[in-house]
């Protein structure tokens, strides 16, 4: 028995159903994708479901969440609604944003993504700023490529010196999109932060428990103090970057495979479930009229 195999057994039967819900809708998405139903790009976070799932709790339903390219489970996290966001990245009646967002433009709540690397960290700040002393938080996630991007550090030396609410949750999965990390990133991440003054804690467990304890004091503390934290998470994307451009070799891949949680819940009566209730709702969403915008 693993270590891994117990983390996931171990797991509330709400944490489990969350982890569910992403890859089989992530995994349903792939499939729609490669059969010609969905049209654009879409970007899974197949590997990365547990970050958002650990965080949840954590968050308050008054903290804003900002999300990158890879955002879909971040938001099923918050809020499960994944017919909502299904007929928006399909274009049909009942989408979160008419239609107009699809799967890296959402804005749901106080919850907003953006394809556009770099671009959610500034206004995270500007946001975190508003919610000063309110005890919310604005969380944002970016990957490690986005650390690549000048207004990160623009937006990081604006949230330090202002001291505002800030949890910034970086997904470092090793790669961007075909480049490594070691070949983009200089240094590390830590160093950046311990740069501009802030915390930053490195977690390499995929075990929600572990993760929720190490957190819940940090958190607690961007609220009360006002301070902002970076939380890097060593993580791994287990598809494409998109759908079918994956350029990481077998050993890699396989590496990735090992470390994957749904191992150790597939085949179970809760995944049969799930997977028996994606089923519906892809099959429900893609019966509906397309949304006003798409019939434009
Ligand atoms: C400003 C900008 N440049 C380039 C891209 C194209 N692009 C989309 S995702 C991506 C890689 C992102 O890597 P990372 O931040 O590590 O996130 P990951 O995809 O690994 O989750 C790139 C280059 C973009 N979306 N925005």
């Amino acid at each position: 028995m693993t270590g891994l195999a117990e983390a996931v057994r171990g797991l509330s039967t709400e944490d489990l159903r969350s982890l569910l819900l992403i890859r089989h809708f992530e995994l349903s998405l792939l499939r729609l994708f490669e059969a010609g139903q969905i049209g654009g790009t879409t970007h899974t976070c197949l590997g990365q479901e547990y970050i958002p799932v650990a965080l949840s709790p954590l968050l308050r339903p008054d903290d804003y969440v900002f999300s990158n390219h890879r955002g879909h489970g971040h938001l099923l996290a918050r809020y499960g609604d994944a017919p909502g966001l299904l007929a928006e990245i399909m274009g049909r009646e009942g989408a979160l944003c008419s239609g107009v967002g699809g799967s890296q433009h959402i804005y749901h709540h106080r919850f907003l993504s953006t394809g556009v690397q770099g671009e959610s960290l500034p206004v995270a700040v500007g946001t975190a700023l508003r919610l000063k002393g309110t005890g919310a938080l604005a969380c944002v996630h970016v990957g490690d490529g986005t650390w690549g991007e000048g207004a990160v550090y623009e937006a990081l030396n604006m949230a330090a010196l202002w001291r505002v609410p800030l949890l910034v949750v970086v997904e470092n999965n090793g790669i961007a999109q075909s480049t490594p990390t070691h070949r983009h990133l200089a240094g590390t991440i830590a160093a950046r932060a311990a740069a501009f003054d802030l915390p930053h804690i490195r977690l390499a467990t995929t075990d929600i428990g572990t993760i929720r304890a190490e957190l819940a004091p940090l958190v607690a503390a961007v609220r009360e103090e006002s301070c902002p934290i970076v939380v890097e998470f060593v993580t791994h994307r287990l598809g494409p970057h998109s759908k079918g451009d994956d350029t990481r070799p077998a050993q890699e891949l396989d590496e990735a495979r090992a470390a994957d949680w749904y191992r150790h819940a597939a085949g179970g009566d809760l995944d049969l479930e799930i997977q028996a209730l994606v089923g519906r709702i892809v099959a429900d969403v893609s019966a509906r009229p397309l949304s006003v915008w798409e019939r434009a």
